[in-house]
């Protein structure tokens, strides 16, 4: 880049240039149809905007769900768009991807946006939103207990490429007393009991689904109540099956730490809250499991440090995302902040978290507004050391940052981290 130009256009240049991988997403390659959300209704309904006009609105519940979705989005747009100024970061997202996609939200109404979208086909969307967004990939959530999905995977449809897949595994870990019926209905021959036969099974199902759907990584999301050890059901299936089945694959298990579910369950979806976890677990499965490597992020914001700390402490952990609620222009600058002056760029800072297609643009243009600052920062930081970065190096980083060092550590071989002995 030409002398003069300033730290922060450089920074910025680069990180709008770079690709991004985004490691978890809810979002569907095309291939699955109308399980991929997209355009204004889709956009508007997101639950993130459900909890946000509650607030607003004094519509029944029962009403609100009896409502067709375009209804729906029509009472969102009302009181947050129509009613308020829409400055909360949810709302202020879907205004990005209008603008992004060359609407203006105030020429119009919600039917001039809706026929916008209703005249794209989903093929020619995708291009469109990972143009924009610059995703080079999406990682999607899949769960064999989903009934709406798993038929996608028992048939063999067209895939995107572009799209990967992760095991998602919340009801095997977290309901144990109702997965073995289910499991047991899909040839899975165990019952309840902790045995080792029972375990075998379930690593029979793990391996028989990362086959067919080829997950690269698995996940779960655990409430803040999460302990290991511990004697539990929960733990025993880690124990016997889940981390086994991580290293034979050879795959990183991922956890999401600190989601209370249904706190007020007349949300429906949007009705799951945040508790801290304790995440001495995540200190213990680390140092009991040296040979399997784990994904993890907190909701709680008091977590993020700990998880940081922990991170120094074992290579087998890679801290990614600002999940969910933390997902907030000030958030994200200080987690990401605190990440870079701890660890350095052995992270991975963001993941978009999309229910819909078209969030791609708005959470990775925020993100990697907030990326920018930081890392002008930082270079600024080492300038101030008499150390001046090159544009070659600011690409490095930024590449490591946006999926180069999910990669590699997803795919580091198995090795042992065992304790090395003291000698006296
Ligand atoms: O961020 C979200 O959309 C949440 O509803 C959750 O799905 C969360 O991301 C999860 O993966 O459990
Ligand atoms: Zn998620």
């Amino acid at each position: 880049m030409a002398a003069g130009v300033p730290l922060s256009t450089r920074v910025g240049d680069i990180v709008t240039r770079t690709p991004v991988l985004d490691i978890h997403t809810h979002l569907y390659d095309p291939g699955f149809r109308s399980l991929l959300l997209r355009g204004i209704d889709d956009l508007l309904v997101y639950h993130y905007l459900v909890s946000e006009s509650f607030r607003q609105m004094d519509i029944p519940y029962d009403r609100f769900w009896a409502a067709s979705k375009t209804e729906q989005a029509g009472y969102i747009w009302d009181a947050l768009f129509v009613k308020h100024s829409p400055v909360s970061e949810a709302c202020t997202g879907v205004l990005t991807v209008l603008h992004a996609l060359g609407m203006d939200p105030r020429q119009g109404d919600l039917k001039s946006l809706r026929a916008w979208f209703a005249a794209l086909p989903a093929d020619e969307h995708v291009e469109r939103v990972m143009k924009a967004a610059n995703v080079s990939a999406v990682g999607m959530t899949n769960s064999p207990f989903d009934d709406e999905e798993r038929p996608y995977w028992e048939q063999s449809i067209p895939r995107d490429p572009r799209f990967f897949a992760a095991l998602r595994i919340d009801p095997l870990l977290l309901s144990w007393e109702t997965a073995v019926p289910f499991l047991r209905q899909r040839g899975y021959d165990l019952t309840t009991d902790r045995t080792a036969r029972n375990a075998a099974e379930v690593r029979r199902f793990l391996a028989d689904w990362t086959r067919r759907i080829g997950s690269r990584y698995c996940m779960v999301s655990l409430p803040p109540e999460f302990r290991y050890p511990a004697d539990t059901d929960t733990n025993w299936l880690l124990d016997q099956a889940v981390l086994p089945h991580c290293r034979e694959f050879n795959q990183p298990f991922a956890l999401m730490m600190g989601v209370r579910r249904a706190v007020n369950p007349s949300l429906r979806m949007a009705g799951d809250g945040v508790g801290r976890s304790d995440l001495n677990a995540l200190r213990d499965l680390c140092s009991a499991n040296p040979e399997n490597r784990f994904l993890a992020t907190c909701l709680s914001r008091e977590n993020l440090h700990e998880l940081v700390v922990l991170a120094r402490k074992f290579r087998t952990l890679h801290p990614f995302g600002c999940w969910w609620f933390t997902n907030t222009p000030q958030l994200v600058e200080e987690i990401t902040r605190m990440r870079l002056e701890l660890l350095g760029t052995s992270f991975t800072p963001q993941h978009s978290d999309a229910r819909v297609l078209d969030q791609l643009i708005y959470k990775w243009r925020h993100t990697r507004a907030v990326v920018t600052k930081v890392l002008t920062d930082r270079y600024q930081a080492l300038e101030a050391a008499g150390w001046s970065v090159s544009d070659s190096e600011i690409q490095r980083d930024v590449t490591e940052l946006f999926g180069g060092a999910f990669d590699r550590f997803r795919e580091k071989p198995l090795q042992s981290e065992r304790p090395v002995q003291s000698l006296d």
